[in-house]
C-alpha cells in the first residue's frame, strides 16, 4: 500500500464523494488513512450543498481515530491548507469556520463528519490546477488562477499531509495553541458580519474565536456566541 510521509493513501480515479468512501472503509483502516480522488461526481459541502470537484483539484478525506469527538478538527484542515498554500507562496486566511479564502475568494473548504468517538472523517477540497467552476463566478479561486502555474498534485498532497499530521498532533497535545493560530488566521475578526445558522440570521461585529471554536459576535452591544453557521462580510451600517 502506498504511503505519503508514513500515512496510508488510497487513490481513486473517480468516486461519488471521498467522505462517503472514507466512511465505508473507516473501521478497517488505520488512523490517518487518506483517500484521494481525481474527480468526485457528488462532492458535498455542509448542509447537503454541492462541492464542485473537476479534475485538477485535490479532493481528499482523512480517517481520524483520536478516540474523542472534537469539532475543532475542522481547524486542523483549515490551518493545514493555509500552511500548504504558504509553502507554495500563497497567503490565505480562515473564513470561520471551515473555509480558506485568498483575496476575497474561496480556495478550499473542509467538511467534518463524525461517527461518535469511533472515527471522524476530515474531508478537504482544495482548488489547485482546476479553473474555477463557471457557476461560482467570482466567488472561488484556484492556485493556478492565482499564480498562472500548474502545480504537482503530489507535491501539494505531500505538503498537506505533513501539515495535517502536525496540526492533528497539536490538537491532541495542546488545543489552545491550535486555537491561538486559528485566531491569528481568522480574517473576519474585527469585521462586520452576517451569520446564518440555517434558522437564524445574526448581524454583528466578529470579536473573537473562543477556545472551544465558537465565534463571538458583538450584536448591538451584547455578546453572542455562535456555534455554527455561514458567515458573510457586510459593510458597516
Ligand atoms: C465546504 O462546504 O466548504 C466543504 C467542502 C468540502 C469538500 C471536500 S472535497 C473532499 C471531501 N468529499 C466531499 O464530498 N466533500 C469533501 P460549505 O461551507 O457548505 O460550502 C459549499 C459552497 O462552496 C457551495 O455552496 C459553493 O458556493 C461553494 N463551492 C462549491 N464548490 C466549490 C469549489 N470547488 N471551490 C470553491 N467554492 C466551491
Amino acid at each position: 500500500m502506498e504511503k505519503v510521509i508514513g500515512r496510508k493513501v488510497i487513490r481513486l480515479e473517480e468516486v461519488s464523494s471521498t467522505n462517503d468512501y472514507a466512511k465505508s472503509v473507516a473501521r478497517e483502516v488505520p488512523d490517518g488513512t487518506l483517500i484521494v480522488a481525481r474527480r468526485q461526481t457528488s462532492g458535498r459541502g455542509r448542509l447537503g450543498r454541492r462541492w464542485l470537484s473537476p479534475e485538477g483539484g485535490l479532493w481528499l478525506s482523512v480517517v481520524l481515530k483520536p478516540g474523542f469527538v472534537d469539532t475543532r478538527m475542522v481547524f486542523v484542515g483549515a490551518l493545514s491548507v493555509i500552511d500548504t498554500l504558504a509553502d507554495f507562496g500563497i497567503v490565505s486566511g480562515i473564513k470561520w469556520p471551515n473555509d480558506v479564502w485568498v483575496a476575497g475568494r474561496k480556495i478550499a473548504g473542509v467538511l467534518l463528519e463524525a461517527k461518535g468517538a469511533e472515527y471522524t472523517i476530515l474531508g478537504l477540497g482544495l482548488n489547485v490546477n482546476n479553473p474555477t467552476p463557471r457557476e461560482l463566478e467570482d466567488r472561488a479561486v484556484s492556485m493556478f488562477e492565482l499564480t498562472g502555474n500548474i502545480f504537482s498534485l503530489d507535491a501539494v498532497l505531500k505538503s498537506l499531509s505533513f501539515h495535517m499530521d502536525a496540526w492533528y498532533g497539536i490538537l491532541k497535545e495542546d488545543p489552545f495553541l491550535l486555537m491561538e493560530k486559528v485566531r491569528e488566521r481568522t480574517f473576519i475578526l474585527g469585521r462586520f458580519v452576517e451569520v446564518f445558522d440555517g434558522d437564524e440570521r445574526v448581524v454583528g461585529m466578529a470579536v473573537d474565536v473562543l477556545d472551544d471554536g465558537s465565534l463571538l459576535l458583538n450584536v448591538g452591544g451584547s455578546l453572542k456566541r455562535i456555534l455554527y453557521g455561514d458567515v458573510s462580510i457586510r459593510p458597516l451600517p
